[in-house]
């Protein structure tokens, strides 16, 4: 019997707790590595040996490539697992992991490098046959060359730069005599952002939607997709709420869609997880926007869907197996829906640090939560908002937007701001109901309101606020025993705090 292969998982939070229980379910050995900050996290309890990897900032620990590769050592990992965000892009650290002769869980860094950089990207995959928005190629710096070109591209345009990304250093320009001022602001910006003020141009795409298909491969030729999601529900180019399959896109499409995503993988010799985001216009044109190399956010909807395990399948192949299905395998059946539940202010989209010091998660048919929070915890300042994931299956969408309406009012995560109010009420918006919404959603057809409390709750409020904040636990508010009354007055706290 061989020993167990020993994974280190380079990340925090929720993704750092769902890689270690594939990892579990493998007979594989989960690592954690953390931060000073992370100390009291679950990550690190859950693992079989973690090592502390340097201060609370990011930079000093999860981004911090020497100190997780001295960790995968010290730990005799034969594996790691970069999760996303932090690492899990940078081609330099995959090398890195190869070149200590560890298993990089991931793609190759070629790879990586390829779609990290966006004219790479975009003539890349221009080359293997992906739509790409009409527009320049390359980067232009000539503001009388860049306006020739807008001229012929035809207006409205989009300015976007070359070393931007998530929507920074772009505008959109709607006609001509706009076009100087607005590429020359474009071009400092970028200039003084990311150092590089190279721009190109791109035709607008009107009523944007965001699709994208999630792609797996492994080392022996084998590309499948997994069928699409919707991440249109977009805040400052931050994703809120994900859905598989979009409601937008119809069977016809859809199918148009995931071959040429596939395809495109194929003739490139991708591997491991990725995925392949479009823009698509209100006529179902579909444009190549970018490709992400690494597992995402919002992998659980289509894993509910399709009932496969994308990190399971992602340590597979990065150990050289096979997919352990083919695309006849693969099926689709219901709808999901995952929510970012972030710790916020839903009115502010400020985000919120401090003590959570009641919780209550959703539970029940179709109902799955990726949290590490608890009683008790306290949110760190370093790392970014989002707390939990909870995503929803229903037979169909239908039936997914009622569960997750059950849900979302079931989940109370106390002492803390949240944007699960925001999340109901974009369940009501009849645009979201519709399935036919953009990236325009939030602040066009879609804008939170703080809830109201009926006066008497007000009172109640009000006292709670009065009764919690000499430190004492009112009455009934342990969850679980909660009734009716104490449970508003735990709303009321909070509304009562918030106000
Ligand atoms: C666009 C576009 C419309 N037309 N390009 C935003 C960030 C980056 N992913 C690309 N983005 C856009 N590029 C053209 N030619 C609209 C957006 C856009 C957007 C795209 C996807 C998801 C959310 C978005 C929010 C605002 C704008």
């Amino acid at each position: 019997m061989s020993k167990p292969r020993r994974i280190l998982i380079a990340n925090r939070g929720e993704i750092a707790l769902r890689v270690a229980r594939a990892c579990r379910e493998m007979g594989y050995i989960p690592l954690a590595v953390y931060s000073k900050a992370d100390r009291m996290s679950r990550h690190v309890s859950l693992a079989d040996a973690a090592h502390c990897i340097g201060e609370g900032p990011s930079m000093h620990s999860y981004l911090n490539a020497e100190r997780v590769l001295e960790a995968a050592k010290l730990l005799k990992a034969d594996a790691i697992h970069p999760g996303y965000g932090f690492l899990s892009e940078k081609a330099d650290f995959a090398k890195a992991v190869r070149d200590a002769g560890l298993v990089f869980v991931g793609p190759s860094p070629e790879a990586i490098s390829n779609m990290g950089d966006k004219v790479m990207a975009r003539r890349t995959m221009e080359k293997v046959g992906l739509p790409l928005v009409p527009g320049t190629k390359d980067g232009i710096t000539d503001e009388n060359e860049a306006f020739a070109k807008a001229k012929e591209i035809g207006f409205p345009i989009m300015i976007k730069a070359l070393a931007g990304g998530g929507g920074r250093g772009m505008r959109m320009v709607m006609k001509e005599d706009e076009f100087l001022n607005l590429f020359r602001r474009a071009h400092s910006e970028a200039e003084k952002a990311f150092g590089d003020g190279r721009l190109y141009l791109e035709r607008y795409v009107t009523s944007p939607h965001h699709i994208e298909v999630q792609i797996i491969g492994d080392q022996h030729g084998n590309v499948c997709h997994l069928f699409d999601r919707e991440c249109s529900v977009q805040r400052r180019h931050q994703k809120v709420i994900e859905e598989a399959t979009s409601p937008f896109v119809t069977e016809k499409v859809r199918q148009k869609l995931v071959d040429a995503a596939v395809d495109a993988c194929k003739r490139l010799g991708y591997f491991n997880a990725g995925t392949i985001e479009f823009l698509m216009d209100d006529n179902q044109e579909f444009y190549f926007m970018e490709m992400n190399t690494r597992l995402q956010v919002e992998h659980p909807v289509t894993e509910w869907i399709t009932g496969r395990d994308l990190v399971k399948e992602q340590l597979r192949v990065a150990f050289g197996e096979k997919l352990s299905f083919t695309q006849e395998q693969v099926e689709r059946r219901g709808h999901a829906i995952e929510f970012r539940i972030n710790a916020e202010d839903p009115e502010k989209f400020l985000p919120q640090a401090g003590r959570i010091n009641g919780v209550n998660m959703p539970a029940g048919v179709g109902v799955r939560v990726d949290t590490h929070v608890y009683r008790g915890y306290e949110i760190p300042v370093f790392y970014d908002s989002m707390i939990a994931k909870v995503s929803i299956w229903g037979r169909d969408r239908q039936e997914a937007i009622a569960r997750s309406k059950a849900a979302l009012r079931e989940t109370i995560l106390n002492g803390i701001k949240t944007n699960v109010p925001l999340h109901l009420q974009i369940l009501d918006n009849e645009k979201f109901i519709s399935g036919n919404y953009t990236t325009r959603l939030i602040g066009e057809d879609f804008h939170y309101k703080a809830p109201e409390l009926p006066e008497s709750e007000v009172k109640m409020a009000m006292i709670a606020a009065a009764v919690s904040a000499y430190g004492k636990e009112f009455q009934g508010a342990k969850w679980g025993m909660a009734d009716k009354s104490s449970r508003w007055k735990a709303i009321g706290r909070e509304e009562g705090l918030r106000r």
